[in-house]
């Protein structure tokens, strides 16, 4: 048996605080294992070394993880502000200050580079991916005295059975931290992504065959949080919840069955769901989906090969308002090839979206092994030696990307549900925070529905 403090570095908060749920996971294969585990978030203890420091000498640890959620933004407009290494990097020194223990790595920043994190923390090991077997494998390895331990594990190379996935192993306190920030819990309840879109490190950090949860595991987990924590809310965390084999709607299916009553919201792509689908979903506790949308018209769908075009989005938004669900579309301008034409057409594209919220991207975030960095080291933009490290940006050198963020603002104007830069919902939704409002919040900017209109009713959140 080992003693593991598992830290989570992540400081973010926005759009809202998210629990850590890579770290809680890793610990519940820990302890599955028989180790002693620890859980310290710096987040919940206001980002400060020297609680830090304490919670390293309370525990003593034989090994300590960290868990590293978000290099940035990925907004191009606020990326260098948030950019979290730093942080991480403070954080691994004061660890190492105050014990000899060696210092593991894992999470999904750092398995999207996972040598140039290694080295710009300092740090002893990684666990690339899933961190399950890894974490266990290195925490056993030294624990063994083994010698000589792999510097960098990779998880995906023996990816876990959908059905060895493990339940979280939730911190009361840190749940209390999070639902009283947030009112949500988060979970997973499956694994990969199959799509193929070119700026998107999803398929590279989960695998591409989808890994399902049992459903009935999943009801389990709901009705525990439910019964422990009396969370009310939650985000489904998978790369896109609704699948082509229809999993998602036999969770639906099992949750409306067990009377969970939890209510959920999750990433969506915007094509291949009816409106039978969507009133199954709802049912069940859906009440506000994020819509992996992207372009905003045919020929940047294709671009990033999103499978879909804009005529599925409409279609989408037609069933989402004919439903009430709300929703919000992420979308990204700057693609390659994208033009002052083709951005103008997007802009009118998305004026035709009724029901949901817009928050667009200036320029996409390369990452490694995407689509977009081949095509940066193409046109020179990034060298191919270049980590990633720090931010580096895509936008189309066909349209200067001045010109791109006015015509953006100006087309947005004042309207409540269109947001850009995206970072400007966050101050919106801090103040309905100050007012006391929990949950996503973007669901409460929908715009009334209009005299005539069917009314949408309350997402209360
Ligand atoms: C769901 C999700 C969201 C949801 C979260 C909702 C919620 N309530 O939880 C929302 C929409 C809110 C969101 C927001 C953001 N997100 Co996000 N999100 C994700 C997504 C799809 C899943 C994350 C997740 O929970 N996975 C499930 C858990 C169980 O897996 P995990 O954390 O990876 O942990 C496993 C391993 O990493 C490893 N591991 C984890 N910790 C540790 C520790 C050790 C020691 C070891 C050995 C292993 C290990 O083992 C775990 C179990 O196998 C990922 C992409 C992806 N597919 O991974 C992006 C991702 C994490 N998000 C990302 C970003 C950028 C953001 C935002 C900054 C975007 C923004 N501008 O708002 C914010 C930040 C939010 C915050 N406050 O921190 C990036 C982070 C990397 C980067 N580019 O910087 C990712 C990777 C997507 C991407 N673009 O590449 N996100």
């Amino acid at each position: 048996m080992s003693r593991v403090l598992l830290v989570s570095a992540n400081t973010m908060t926005g759009p809202y605080p998210v629990y850590p749920l890579g770290m809680a996971t890793v610990a519940a294969a820990l302890v599955r294992q028989g180790h002693e585990v620890r859980q310290f978030d710096v987040l919940t203890e206001a980002c400060s070394v020297p609680q830090l420091r304490q919670a390293v000498r309370e525990h003593a640890p034989d090994v300590i993880g960290v868990s590293l959620r978000n290099l940035d933004s990925a907004d191009s407009l606020s990326a260098e502000a948030t950019w979290s290494m730093d942080s991480a990097r403070a954080f691994v020194t004061a660890l190492r200050d105050a014990s000899s223990a060696p210092v593991v790595l894992g999470g999904p920043a750092f398995s999207l580079m996972p040598e140039a994190i290694l080295d710009y923390l300092q740090a002893d090991f990684g666990v690339v991916g899933e961190g399950e077997r890894g974490v266990c494998e290195l925490v056993e390895g030294l624990s063994r005295g083994r010698q000589p331990l792999p510097r960098i594990i990779d998880g995906r190379a023996t990816p876990l059975a959908g059905s060895d996935i493990e339940a979280p192993l939730l911190d009361s306190a840190l749940v209390r931290f999070y639902l009283d920030q947030s009112g949500m819990l988060n979970l997973q309840t499956k694994r990969g992504c199959p799509w193929d879109c070119t700026y998107c490190s999803y398929p590279g950090l989960e695998g591409r065959g989808y890994r399902v949860r049992d459903p009935a595991g999943v009801v389990d987990d709901l009705r525990r949080m439910q019964r422990d924590h009396a969370a009310e809310s939650v985000f489904f965390t998978d790369s896109v919840f609704n699948d082509r084999n229809g999993h998602h709607l036999e969770l639906a299916e099992a949750m409306l069955h067990a009377g969970i009553g939890i209510r959920w919201s999750a990433f969506f792509r915007p094509q291949g769901i009816s409106r039978q689908d969507l009133a199954l979903l709802k049912r069940s506790g859906l009440y506000a989906m994020e819509v992996g949308t992207d372009g905003a018209t045919d020929a940047t769908l294709a671009t990033a090969h999103k499978g879909f075009s804009f005529a599925d989005v409409l279609e989408f938004d037609r069933a989402c308002a004919a439903e009430q669900v709300a929703c919000a579309h992420f979308v990204i301008f700057g693609w390659p090839g994208e033009t002052e034409a083709s951005l103008r057409q997007g802009l009118v594209n998305l004026a035709q979206l009724k029901h949901g919220i817009v928050f667009a991207f200036s320029g996409i975030r390369v990452l490694p092994g995407t689509g977009i960095h081949a095509q940066a080291i193409h046109e020179g933009v990034v060298a191919a030696a270049d980590s990633l490290l720090r931010p580096v940006y895509y936008s189309s050198p066909a349209l200067d990307p001045e010109l791109m963020n006015a015509t953006i603002v100006k087309a947005f104007g004042d309207r409540r549900d269109r947001f850009f830069p995206p970072s400007r919902a966050n101050e919106r939704l801090a103040v309905l925070h100050r007012f006391g409002y929990r949950g996503l919040l973007w669901d409460r900017l929908i715009p009334a529905p209009h005299p005539g209109r069917p009314s949408r009713g309350r997402h209360d959140t």
